[in-house]
């Protein structure tokens, strides 16, 4: 059962910020995917799940606001688009806990984030390890599901999750009758960017602010972090380390294919020279992250703006969710205030 709608989220996380990771990974190919016109396109800043790891409430109260400036400032268009906060929709949470009773302990055990993100927090504060980031991927499985979208623009990191949510749909239809599609990734051509201090692992916001340029970071800043990203000793008989390799993904994902493959001629005929790939780098995310900076400025200036925008795209996305969970109880068995 496919369709043509598409669902995706990003955290507000940390400070809020975005990274081009998040950007060029999943929020470009967001925009592309509602501009195409092919799609019912459906995003949300999913704050909920920010509650998994450690946060403090005002912090995640602001930065779920920033990340909504962030995604409108992206391109994403809430005539196009609906545009919400996952918090604002209650069926998320409800689904979750349905999609909890089909889901096997022994799949969520497997799943490589919780192992990841639980060993970041051993040894840290009091080692508090929530059940939330346990079950994040059932609350996962329920946003997209909650929608029926069978198209999820995300980064390499989340297909172990996706395919969780499709066992999910699977399990649910074989219980209570053919009712959810089978979602699908959609990758991009930069499915994983790598942290810039560490290229062994991939670009995060919770590896700190020095393993990613932020998409609206100021010039000193990404240039200061690119000149220290860690590379190779530009070896020519050794092959090419992911650091640079990075850079130039990171080239290419800005629009500068030429370049990337002058640079790619140039240490395929000679010894590496990482510096003016450095430059070249951050010439072009400067670029970027110059442009971003001043659409952010333009749609946070109407606040009031911001928050009727929100109200709306929830009430858009509720008007679905609703639907949807009317539906699940009816198959499963649930009374509900309405039944
Ligand atoms: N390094 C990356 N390269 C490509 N895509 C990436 N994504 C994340 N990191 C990379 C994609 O961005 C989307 C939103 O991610 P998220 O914020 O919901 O969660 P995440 O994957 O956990 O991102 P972070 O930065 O690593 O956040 P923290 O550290 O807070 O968990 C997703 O589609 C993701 O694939």
């Amino acid at each position: 059962m496919s369709n043509n709608i598409v669902f995706s989220g990003i955290q507000p996380t940390g400070s809020g910020d975005m990274h081009i990771g998040n950007y060029f990974g999943a929020v470009a190919n967001w925009v592309r995917l509602q501009n195409s016109g092919r799609y019912q396109t459906i995003y949300c800043v999913v704050n909920l799940h920010a509650m998994t790891m450690p946060y403090k409430a005002e912090v995640l109260a602001k930065s779920t606001e920033q990340m909504f400036i962030d995604l409108l400032a992206c391109g994403l268009d809430p005539d196009k688009s609906i545009i919400f906060v996952q918090s604002m929709v209650p069926e998320h949470t409800e689904l979750a806990w349905v999609f909890g009773c089909v889901c096997s302990y022994g799949d969520l055990t497997r799943q490589t984030q919780f192992k990841e993100k639980s060993e970041q927090l051993e040894g840290k504060q009091d080692g508090f390890i929530s059940a939330g980031l346990f079950t994040y991927p059932v609350l996962q499985a329920a946003d997209i599901l909650l929608y029926r979208a069978a198209n999820v623009p995300v980064g390499q990191d989340q297909k172990q999750h996706l395919e969780l949510s499709r066992d999910i749909a699977q399990r649910f239809n074989t219980q209570f009758g053919e009712y959810f599609p089978l979602p699908e990734v959609l990758s991009t051509e930069t499915p994983k960017l790598l942290a810039l201090n560490d290229p062994s692992k991939k670009m995060s916001k919770s590896l700190g602010p020095k393993s990613y340029i932020g998409l609206f970071e100021d010039e000193a800043s990404v240039r200061s972090k690119v000149r220290s990203a860690v590379t190779d000793i530009g070896n020519p008989e050794e092959p090419m380390g992911p650091g640079a390799a990075n850079l130039l993904a990171i080239l290419r994902a800005c629009g500068k294919h030429d370049t990337a493959a002058q640079f790619e001629q140039e240490y395929a005929n000679g010894p590496r020279r990482y510096a003016p790939l450095k430059e070249a780098t951050a010439d072009a995310l400067v670029e970027l992250t110059q442009h971003m900076r001043a659409r952010r400025a333009e749609v946070a200036a109407d606040r009031a703006r911001v928050k009727q925008l929100m109200q709306l795209g929830a009430e858009k996305a509720r008007s679905i969710a609703v639907q949807t969970m009317r539906d699940v109880r009816r198959l499963t068995g649930l009374f509900a205030l309405d039944y």
